[in-house]
This record gives structure tokens, sequence and C-alpha cells, in this order.
């Protein structure tokens, strides 16, 4: 190779380095759009959710709160809530999950059988404990389908992280004044103690000489060569001295903690909240996500079986919420709180705005269009192993009443805005 072809090679790798260790931005978020989209429109539907505040110091906690509906159209793909743990989404131990509840019921461990088609209410505090700016999402873990992700929001953690404390006072009285630090010397000397011992134990065979002369004196039939009377007595006072090491410390652990409660290994069972009477029928008549206009089409036929007019005021899948801006109602259950960006300003756009009459059935077009889906990775319905949506539709009555009805079915991508159906 030329040596002007060597430095301009070098130089052009001098330069790539350059770039990619100024350009890269920091990663904020945490991977919440990889998840496909039929997992996303099509398993957990987080609403009315919140977020307490958006700003606190280090100790203090912060509320995030809502419902969840799990859709009965879960995917077959998608192993079904079985076993499930409700946990909260946020870029390493910034914030300290110190209590969290499905249904107001402590939901330390996992909750089982969750039925599909209901819903379910749940509460989680987090605890600031690194300053920063982290964005922090509701997450259900599903056993065998993973981690079903909510929608986040920014939390503004102030202060010092040297502040941060997390006492506890067990059961029988004893305070502990920080669970970060509390017996980790103990739990040290454990492990770096029998790593001692493990390496002594290594550095007993490694001493001699290895594979080749080993196997050597295999194929010459001279086995007895390779342990010899020594390594059995080290052997056998190394066996005597582990022995008398978890006896020791098995007696001074019981001794020092006369009452030990082992770790929790059960899960716990919820019902869903009550269910309301399923007041409007949905029949799905087409869907079609126009890849171009960034837009999910839904042509649905409404039947009204209540008393009361309904108007369609919400469309939400995703995290993402359509809100039609006619319906007062729908507007005020957004919580100010609420991340912005999961709520396009175009809002939901229907083909009729006159409220559904009690016992009339119509066909509605619902039209969501925003960039968002492209932004929040929802677009690759064409990819999907099974090209299928879902979402939840919000009604409200003129009291301001409402209710919540699931939509899905089929979706078809279109690449051009067609006169639809
Ligand atoms: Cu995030």
């Amino acid at each position: 190779m030329s040596r002007l072809l060597r430095q301009a090679l070098l130089g052009a790798l001098a330069l790539l380095t350059l770039l990619l260790t100024v350009l890269p931005e920091p990663a904020l978020a945490h991977g919440e759009r990889a998840t496909e989209p039929y997992i996303r429109t099509r398993t957990v539907h987080w609403y009315d959710m919140s977020w307490s505040t958006d700003k606190l110091d280090v100790n203090q906690t912060v509320t995030m709160k809502g419902k969840l509906r799990l859709l009965s159209d879960w995917p077959d793909a998608v192993s079904k809530p079985k076993l499930v743990f409700l946990s909260n989404g946020s870029p390493g131990a910034v914030l300290t999950r110190v209590e969290s509840y499905i249904n107001d019921m402590p939901a330390q461990q996992s909750a089982r059988d969750l039925e599909l088609g209901r819903d379910y209410d749940f509460k989680i505090v987090m605890k600031g404990r690194m300053p920063g700016r982290w964005h922090l999402h509701p997450v259900l873990n599903v056993q065998g389908a993973g981690a079903i992700v909510g929608p986040g929001s920014w939390i503004e953690v102030a202060g010092d992280e040297a502040d941060f404390k997390a006492p506890v006072t067990t059961l029988h009285g004893t305070v502990i004044d920080d669970l970060q630090t509390y017996n980790v010397a103990r739990v040290q000397l454990w492990q770096f103690g029998y790593g001692l011992i493990g390496v002594a134990w290594l550095l007993w065979w490694l001493r001699r000489p290895l594979i080749i002369p080993r196997w050597v004196a295999l194929q010459k039939g001279r086995e007895d060569l390779l342990v010899t009377s020594t390594d059995d007595k080290v052997a056998a006072g190394l066996f005597v001295l582990v022995l008398g090491i978890v006896i020791y410390g098995y007696s001074q652990t019981v001794q020092a903690f006369p009452q030990l409660v082992p770790l929790q290994a059960g899960s716990v069972y919820t019902p869903p909240l009550p269910e309301s009477p399923k007041l409007v029928d949905i029949q799905l008549k087409r869907a079609e996500y126009d890849v171009p206009g960034r837009s999910m089409r839904i042509t649905a036929e409404f039947t009204n079986r209540s008393s009361q007019p309904l108007q369609i005021g919400e469309f939400t899948t995703a995290g993402l919420r359509f809100v039609n801006r006619k319906v007062d109602a729908a507007m005020a259950a957004v919580s100010p709180t609420f991340p912005k960006e999961l709520v396009p300003a175009s809002g939901l756009v229907l083909s009729s705005d006159a409220p559904l009459q009690p016992g009339e059935t119509r066909i509605v077009k619902l039209d969501a269009t925003d960039a968002a889906w492209e932004l929040e990775r929802l677009v690759s319905f064409l990819s999907n192993v099974d090209s299928r949506t879902g979402g939840l539709i919000f009604f409200y009555d003129p009291e301001g009443k409402r209710q919540v009805a699931e939509v899905y079915g089929p979706i078809v991508p279109v690449f051009k805005t067609g006169p639809g159906v």
C-alpha cells in the first residue's frame, strides 16, 4: 500500500472517529418506540393517566396513576397476561419505586390471571434519587411477552444525589437509615471470602504443568501422577474449611437476625374493576393507515344503546390521544400533566359530528392524522406479523359522562389518499 493511500485512510479514520464522538446525541429515552405496533395498539391501553408533578427534589415523590384496559383482541403472537408485574420505565435507578398498586392492592409481587377486555386501576409512587431530566413511564411486564410500556412524561429531579436516603423500619421496629448501604460490607465480605477460596483452589492446580504434560501422562497410562496425595489432603482440608465457614456463617446470621422473612415468591390475584354496561356497539368496517399522509382512518358502524345522545370524544391507541376538539368534556379529560407530544394538535376528525341519538345506528369515519405516528414508529403495520390494530373510543353524553368502548380489526396500509369507503 502506498504511503499516501495509508495516510489518507488514517486521516479518514481519524475524522470518522471524531465525528462519531461529537455527533451522536446522548440517548434520552429507552426504547419505548421500538415495540411493534401490533403490541402497542392491541395489548395494554393506558388511559386516564396523570403524573402528580413534573418537578421534584431528591427524596420527594411523584405519583403516576391511571387505568389500563387489556384489549379483548389481544394478539395471538403475544403471551396472555397470566402473570404480570407492574413496574416503571426510567433510565436506570434515577428514581426509586417506593409503592405500587393494582386496584389499590399493593403490587410489590406479581399479579396473576388478568382478564382481557377488562380494566384495572394502577398507581406507582416514585422517589427522586438522581438529579436530572428523566422520562418516566408505567410498564406492565407480561410473562412470556416482555415489557409493555405506557406513555412517558418528563420529570425533572433537582438537588444533590448525596442527600438521597431510603430509610425503612422493619417489622420488629429496627430502623435502617439507608437501604442503599445497609449491610453492604457484610455482603462484600461473604462474596470476597468465597471468591478468595475459589481463586486459591484454582491457583493450587494452575501452578502445575497443565494441558500437554497431563495429556502425555494420561497417554502413558500414568493417571496416578495427576492427583498426588498432597492434592487429596488439600482437597479434604478445603472441604472441611468451606463446611465450617457455612455452618459458622449460618449460626452467626441466625444469632444476629433471629427472625427472618424469606424473599416472597408468590403472586396475588385481584378481580378487574366492575364492568360497566356496554352501551355502544361498534362494528369495524375498514381501518387503513395512510403511509404518506401519516393518518389512521377507521370506518365503523356505531349503535347507541343508551338513553342519552352520545358524542365521540377521543380515540386512543399506543399512548397517543386523538381528542375531538369539538367535545368539551373530552378536552377537559386530558390531564394538564399529560405529555403534550402524545396529544396530537390535529385531534380526531369525524365524518359527522352530530351526536348519536339513542337507538341510532350510523357509519362514522374517524380520521387520526399526525406526524406522531411516524415519530412514535407506529407506521410499520405492513411488516407486522399480524396486520391488525386496536384502540379505545371514548363517548360522552351531554352531562359529560363517559363510555369506553374497544375498537379493533384488520388494518390495510395505503400509499395514496383514496376515496375510502
Ligand atoms: Cu421514555
